[in-house]
């Protein structure tokens, strides 16, 4: 098979059929649908960052222009770019020119470094790095040179902020007048999410307009979003999450307002929900956590807040009881990924549902199994790994042939690594995690791509990455590791060494331990499990 072949896995002929019939995938692309607001709706406000703000005409035109300065640089359908972006407009601006022009953006986060950035330049033969003016602590231009560099495939780089160096764009340069030739089709794959991942090299994702557009609208039709939705945007804008569940896809799909937060303190957010009357928002456990302590003493006026949901990671079902009292609006859980399948709990759910399960699909035709090692479905109610396919969960990642035979079945199902019960009544609880990740506050780090690094290390023997029991985070990491004989090492010179390499800040360890050897399973592989025990109590 060619190369090309491994790009997109498509799902088989009878289930596009049935998909298409059953009317969730309606051929239309994510501008189609952005497009079919702005004609009901121009004046109406689509987008505010700080103190600007985008009616969705301006927005619209904005996005227009935008395609044609990318085409301008030689971007054409096919090509793949890197996007980098903080929580500001220009990210939506960028997500639509692109897309619809059949350019697809990988979606880095602003926590990705160097290293993470280059592999994805590498592995996709990016064109084009498209960055932020600033990101905490970093500066993008040098990333952006350093990556041009380095990456033969990348010979265009552009910038939100100011640019220093002629092969810098502006993205502001890149307003020119618009040409509506829009390139893409809904069966396309219109952009690549990142997977949490497992192994050593992190893992995108394929997303199509057809799939992406129509969890989109079902997370609408769940989550009742309408065009008096105010949204706050205070996680990553590219995270599945806050994307598209039904996030600010959802809004300007629905005709909403979508609210930016670059800062995530809760003093920040309250400040905006009072100003701009915000109705909506998605926060991860630790993040609703900062923000119940908070509101106890808040002077802000929160009261327009409907809808809190919390996803990501597990919340605890003692936080999701005081949650709605304490921020004086509903609740809801979202137990997503970025490969497909989100569950909702529902708005008229039974209070039990809401703060005991993590919800159901969004889809009648997402399929859930619950198997046991051996892959058989287990009883009703018992805990299992959670398999799925559906009609917008991938079939197979981006070239990444050997791994995709480990996590898809032969007959075509994911397995999300998740350990679930799932109750009579359909509702899904998360029980546990049968992958080897840390879920850092709903960030997602995969144990053997740090090791990996770690043991690049010269003094380094032997390492493991472990996710120790953590009260705010839910899980922190931690790394037990063995040096080679008579070699004395800090755990702050690890640490400088995993940032040397280019690491993304989250997957740094918090805590460190060194040990003399470490203990094995039967198979000789490394027991993690017993590693948790032991430096749990630590
Ligand atoms: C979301 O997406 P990802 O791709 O960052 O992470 C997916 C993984 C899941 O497989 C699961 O292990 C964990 O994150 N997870 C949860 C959870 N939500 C996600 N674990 C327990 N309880 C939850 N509520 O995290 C994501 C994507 C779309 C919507 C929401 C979250």
């Amino acid at each position: 098979m060619t190369s090309k072949q491994h790009d997109f896995t498509p799902w088989p002929k009878d289930f596009e059929q049935k998909y298409k019939a059953k009317g969730y995938w309606q051929d239309r692309t994510l501008i189609d649908c952005l497009m079919e607001t702005t004609d009901h709706t121009p004046n109406a406000i689509a987008l505010v960052c700080q103190e600007r703000q985008y009616s969705y005409r301006q927005f619209q035109d904005k996005i227009l222009r935008l395609s044609s300065g990318f085409h301008s640089l030689g971007l054409t359908a096919g090509d793949n770019v890197v996007l980098q972006m903080v929580n500001e407009a220009e990210f939506y601006f960028c997500f639509f020119a692109l897309t619809m022009n059949g350019i697809k953006p990988i979606l880095a986060l602003p926590a990705h470094r160097h290293l993470e950035l280059s592999y994805f330049c590498n592995h996709s033969q990016a064109k084009a790095y498209i960055t932020s003016g600033q990101t905490s602590g970093v500066d993008t231009q040098t990333t952006a040179i350093q990556l041009m560099e380095q990456c033969p495939s990348l010979t265009i780089a552009v910038t939100t902020g100011e640019s220093d160096h002629e092969q810098i764009h502006t993205l502001d340069s890149l307003y020119l007048d618009p040409c509506y030739q829009p390139l893409s089709q809904a069966s396309d794959v219109a952009f690549y999410q990142l997977s949490g991942g497992t192994t050593g090299t992190p893992k995108l994702i394929p997303r199509t307009h057809n799939d992406y557009v129509y969890s989109v609208l079902g997370s609408i039709d769940i989550c009742q979003f309408n065009p008096s939705t105010n949204y706050l945007c205070v996680l990553p804008v590219a995270h599945n999450f806050p994307l598209s569940s039904p996030g600010a896809l959802g809004i300007f799909f629905s005709g909403g307002c979508v609210i930016l937060s670059q800062d995530t303190s809760p003093s920040a957010a309250f400040k905006l929900v009072e100003r701009h009357k915000v109705t909506v928002s998605a926060l991860v456990p630790p993040l609703a956590l900062l923000w119940m302590q908070y509101a106890d003493t808040a002077p802000e006026d929160i009261s327009s807040l409907e809808l809190v949901q919390v996803g990501g990671a597990k919340f605890s079902e003692s936080a999701a009881r005081e949650l709605p009292a304490i921020l004086g609006c509903q609740l809801q859980q979202v137990f997503g990924m970025a490969e497909g399948l989100v569950n909702y709990t529902r708005l008229d759910d039974p209070l039990d549902v809401i703060v005991k399960t993590q919800g159901r699909p969004i889809s009648a035709d997402d399929e859930v199994l619950v198997v046991d090692e051996d892959g058989n479905s287990v009883e009703v109610g018992q805990e299992g790994q959670l398999l799925t396919r559906g009609p917008y969960t991938i079939r197979g990642y981006y070239r990444a042939e050997e791994h995709n035979r480990r996590s898809f079945n032969h007959e075509g199902f994911y397995s999300t690594g998740d350990l679930v019960r799932v109750r009579p009544d359909g509702n899904i609880i998360v029980t546990g995690r049968d992958k080897d990740q840390i879920n850092r506050g709903g960030e997602k780090i995969a144990a053997e791509e740090v090791e990996n690094i770690l043991l690049q290390h010269q003094d380094i023997h032997d390492a493991a990455l472990i996710a120790i029991p953590d009260a705010f985070l839910g899980e922190r990491s931690c790394a037990i590791v063995v040096l080679d004989q008579e070699k004395n090492v800090k755990p702050i010179a690890l640490k400088r060494f995993l940032h040397g390499k280019g690491l993304a800040e989250y997957k740094i360890p918090d805590q460190m331990y060194f040990v003399d050897v470490l203990p094995k399973t039967p198979v000789g592989k490394i027991n993690k499990k017993q590693l948790k025990e032991q430096f749990s109590a630590c």
